[in-house]
């Protein structure tokens, strides 16, 4: 959501809003799996210039990407130095770097969702306005070629639908899982600024697993022919998808509902047309997962007046 623009052209700010009545009401609010509290520590003067939040699976890379967007904004200090905020906590680590923040969250659905219900609490405690989220993935590519960076225009499910379900008292609830356009715009034409590798926007699908649930003929069970799982990979191309992951509906649903704008920027280890076993060398790979980094820190360095 985009700030909102009045006739005098000043800003409203847009607050970090949480959906549940409950939570002003509550005496402490234990952030439990970041080792954090309302009571124990003062999250407006830890948290409160956050403006840019990205989020990865990796712990490692996370980390890696805290020292890399340091060098970028060329903020002062040892980078070596920086502290992980939820360290003694081993669920997710967390790096704030000036007004970004750098977050992992573990592989697939229950786990980012998890550690976003503690992340918009958080920016929310620490009264934060006009965040930006970024999820920095990697994701299988479907029809294009290894190396190439997605940017998310909508984040689907199995059955190509704009959707995230989730059940609550043992029943589905659907959530709109659109991101936001103008950010996803914006960094199309960052990466058309530096062009150091291909990027694409297109719609990603999201799974519940890396092998039967997103047709790999290679896992430990497989109830599928190759021609059903090409029929499957081509009906997912016919509806725009272009990358497959596993966290971006819930990503997408969680930031929409929150007024938090969202970007999901994942890149293709493979081609899944080609394959399914991931076969690129550790540094061709290590090298493939900087570039979503690279990209959201143009954006970043944009926004912050540094270019
Ligand atoms: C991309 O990569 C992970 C699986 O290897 C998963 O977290 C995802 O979305
Ligand atoms: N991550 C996924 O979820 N799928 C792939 O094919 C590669 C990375």
């Amino acid at each position: 959501m985009a700030p909102i623009l009045l006739e005098n052209k000043e800003y409203i700010k847009q607050h970090v809003q949480v959906k549940n009545p409950y939570l002003d009401a509550m005496e402490e609010d234990i952030l439990y799996h970041f080792n954090l509290s309302t009571k124990t520590h003062n999250l407006p003067e830890m948290f409160g210039d956050v403006k840019f939040v990205c989020v990865g699976g990796s712990a490692n890379r996370m980390k890696a990407f805290a020292h890399f967007i340091h060098q970028e904004l060329k903020l002062p200090g040892n980078p070596e130095e920086l502290r992980d905020i939820c360290e003694g906590m081993d669920r997710y680590c967390m790096y704030k770097v000036g007004p970004v923040l750098s977050i992992s969250h573990g592989m697939g659905v229950p786990s980012i969702s998890i550690m976003l219900h503690e992340l918009i609490k958080l920016l929310h405690h620490a009264q934060c306005n006009d965040v930006i989220l970024f999820r920095l993935g990697t994701s299988g590519g479907v029809g294009l070629a290894p190396g190439t960076v997605v940017i998310t225009d909508k984040a689907v499910d199995y059955s190509f639908r704009a959707q995230f379900e989730q059940v609550v008292l043992g029943k589905v609830i659907t959530r709109s899982t659109e991101l936001d356009e103008g950010v996803a715009k914006e960094l199309l034409q960052c990466s058309s600024e530096f062009q150091n590798f291909p990027t694409v926007i297109g719609n990603t699908m999201c799974t519940h697993d890396f092998y039967e649930g997103q047709g790999r003929l290679d896992g430990a069970l497989c109830s599928f022919s190759n021609e059903e799982k090409l029929e499957y990979l081509r009906k997912a191309y016919d509806a725009g998808v272009r990358n497959i992951e596993m966290e971006s509906t819930v990503f997408a649903a969680m930031c929409r509902v929150c007024g938090l704008r969202g970007a999901v920027v994942c890149v293709a280890l493979l081609n899944r047309f080609e394959g399914d076993q991931i076969t690129s060398s550790h540094d061709v790979l290590v090298e493939y997962q900087q570039r979503p980094q690279v990209l959201v820190s143009h954006f970043i360095k944009k926004h912050l007046g540094l270019l």
